[in-house]
């Protein structure tokens, strides 16, 4: 069934990988896998997945005349996104998971997915893969394994991992030195809803996945390790694992500017990290430089500031709205290896989505016929997989060992209301509670209902391994004596008017926000104080060639106080979920934010 060949059961022993050897045997013992593939991550490897992968109908190919090395996979019609109510983070003591977290105690999660994970691989190949988050040469960087029995999850972590070899000997090597990987185990098992667990034992360093093939709950590098399990790492040694994009802005003078963003799932972060400045910003010099799209892991550096790297080594991006207009980066990286998941296709097999352009698709994501009764043609979590460097504005500095320094850390959200387009916190503690009081429209990326504001903490709500409580006090600690912090600002590009229509053009423009989040932090931007932080003047933002009239400007940039008001209700009775483990400082600056919009009544 499967044309991989079975390699051999154990790879070339190393003492120090006794305990992966080890790991792998109790593993098959378990789970009864037909053979086991130790993966090397070679070309030769990759290929010959995506010959199996093609000959059993995993993967489709795309036009290769249009498309070369272009796969389309589509999923299980019940398994297109994250699922939140099914990933569990398990502490021997449920309050360290917090109120943020569903939790179960670790012995009973191991029993209750052990069980699942029985014999489950009988009929499949067990692959071991290992891998790397962030540069293989990087300190910084932190290995895993994940032993998984979908060939689709290999090819994914190929692209989005530093994955094979030389992720193996720098386990090896770590292991010499008695440094740990993340053990991740993930099996599709029967793709039922009903018997679907994402389990995260952070004490262990460990993930076990089951029932689901999709992105978040499959590609155990990503979210599980690089995020839950990582921020627990980071809080214990004095680091941040974040859920951001990190872009570098280039100015005239040859100076490169690192921002780092937090917004939640689909909510811009693969389009502000390759964004293309308008024109006018272009004729004079101005450049924009791709690090990452959707994780940084940031470290005080010697010099006091923030250096962060990107654990990843390839973007999985939202497919819909993704177009020549919105993100010729993004759609100039897709033309070629890339493999698409749930998308459409046109009637000569070209992957197509809503947004993309005006032609009309054939095939929807299901394969049916495309009929506009059966809703949109592309599932709106519609992804595409490709490797980081095959972004035109991938930066020369993306694999640095050392990470990028960080200028500026951006909040933001999905808000059709009352948040400006742009505001700055007064200080780092402030920043914190800006992050922490933070809320979107829940998005397609998780299932459950779209469009609903909810909290989500410095877009760290589905992706925190530890207490919201700790987490804040974590963040509260950076700002010590001798650090360089970042400024912390707050943007929101998705504003409606009356008609539901966005009311800022976003994208490129969005260009001309950052410039003034970048005048900030040199000294040479001004900003007017409000109740909630520091504005721009509609006459500080570069208006060149933008297509907005002045009012509507003015009212994006408008704080109102009773709507702000209410706003701190919310966030008061947000904050006071978080009980003991609230960080006093946090409440405090809550306060004085509420104070200073109450003397305004
Ligand atoms: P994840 O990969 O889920 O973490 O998402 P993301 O944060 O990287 O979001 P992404 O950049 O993929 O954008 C998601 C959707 O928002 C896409 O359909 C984009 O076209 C749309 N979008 C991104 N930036 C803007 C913007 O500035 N304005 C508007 N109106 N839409 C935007
Ligand atoms: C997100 O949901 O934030 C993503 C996609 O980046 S997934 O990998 O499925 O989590
Ligand atoms: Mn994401």
């Amino acid at each position: 069934m499967n044309a991989v060949p079975a390699a051999r059961a154990t790879p070339v022993n190393g003492s120090a990988l006794a305990a992966l050897n080890d790991w792998v045997a109790e593993v098959a013992e378990l789970t009864r896998p037909d053979a086991i593939h130790w993966c090397d991550g070679s070309d030769a490897e990759y290929q010959r997945l995506l010959e199996a992968m093609q000959a059993d109908g995993t993967l489709l190919p795309l036009n290769q005349d249009t498309h070369p090395g272009c796969w389309l996979h589509r999923s299980d019609p019940q398994d297109v996104a994250r699922v939140e109510h099914l990933t569990f983070v398990c502490t021997s003591a449920r309050e360290d998971a917090g109120p943020n977290n569903h939790w179960m105690a670790p012995d009973e999660a191991h029993a209750k997915i052990d069980g699942l994970f029985d014999g489950c691989m009988r009929g499949r190949t067990l692959y071991v893969v290992p891998y790397c988050m962030g540069p293989i040469d990087s300190p910084l960087a932190r290995c895993g394994v994940e032993i998984t029995d979908s060939p689709y999850v290999v090819a994914n972590m190929r692209i989005m991992t530093r994955m094979g070899a030389d992720a193996l000997a720098r386990i090896e090597r770590e292991g010499a030195q008695g440094k740990p990987f993340v053990k991740g185990l993930h099996s599709t098992g029967e793709l039922d809803p009903d018997r679907r667990f994402i389990m995260h034992f952070p004490e262990e360093l460990a993930i076990k996945s089951y029932g689901s093939g999709y992105g978040g709950n499959a590609l155990l590098g990503k979210k599980c390790h690089a995020l839950r399990i990582a921020s627990w790492q980071a809080r214990q040694e004095g680091w941040l694992a974040e859920h951001m994009l990190i872009v570098g802005v280039e100015n005239p003078q040859g100076e490169t500017h690192y921002i780092a963003a937090a917004f939640p799932s689909a909510c811009g972060k693969t389009n502000l990290a390759m964004l293309i400045p308008p024109e006018g910003y272009r004729a004079k010099g101005w450049k924009v430089w791709t690090v990452g799209d959707d994780i940084a892991w940031m470290h005080r550096g010697e010099d006091g500031r923030l250096w962060a790297i990107n654990p990843e080594a390839g973007f999985f991006g939202v497919a819909p709205g993704t177009s020549a207009k919105s993100n010729p980066n993004a759609l100039a990286s897709i033309q070629r290896d890339t493999i698409f998941t749930n998308v459409a296709v046109t009637a000569d097999n070209q992957p197509w989505w809503e947004g993309l352009d005006d032609r009309v698709p054939a095939i929807d994501w299901q394969g049916r016929p495309y009929d506009p009764a059966n809703g949109p043609a592309a599932h709106p979590n519609a992804r595409f997989t490709v490797s980081a460097s095959q972004c035109p504005t991938y930066s020369p500095h993306a694999e640095d060992a050392q990470g990028v320094p960080i200028s500026a850390i951006v909040f933001g959200g999905r808000r059709a209301s009352l948040v400006p387009l742009v505001f700055q916190a007064r200080d780092w503690a402030h920043g914190v509670l800006v992050g922490a009081a933070m809320a979107s429209e829940t998005t397609a990326a998780a299932t459950g209902k779209v469009g609903v504001v909810r909290r989500d903490p410095m877009a760290m709500k589905p992706f925190c391994g530890y207490h919201f409580g700790d987490y804040f006090s974590h963040w509260l600690s950076f700002d010590q004596p001798g650090s360089k912090l970042p400024g912390i600002f707050h943007v929101n590009w998705f504003r409606k008017d009356e008609e539901g229509r966005f009311m800022w053009p976003g994208f490129g423009d969005n260009m001309r926000v950052l410039e003034w989040i970048i005048g900030r932090v040199t000294g040479e931007a001004g900003a007017v104080e409000s109740a909630i932080g520091l504005v721009p003047e509609a006459s500080s933002l570069n208006r060149d060639g933008l297509d907005l009239d002045g009012q509507t400007l003015r009212s994006l940039l408008q704080v109102d106080p009773a709507g702000w008001r209410h706003e701190y209700k919310a966030i008061a009775e947000f904050i006071g979920e978080f009980g003991e483990r609230l960080p006093g400082k946090l409440k405090a600056e809550a306060d004085r934010t509420a104070r200073a919009l109450d003397a305004l009544a």
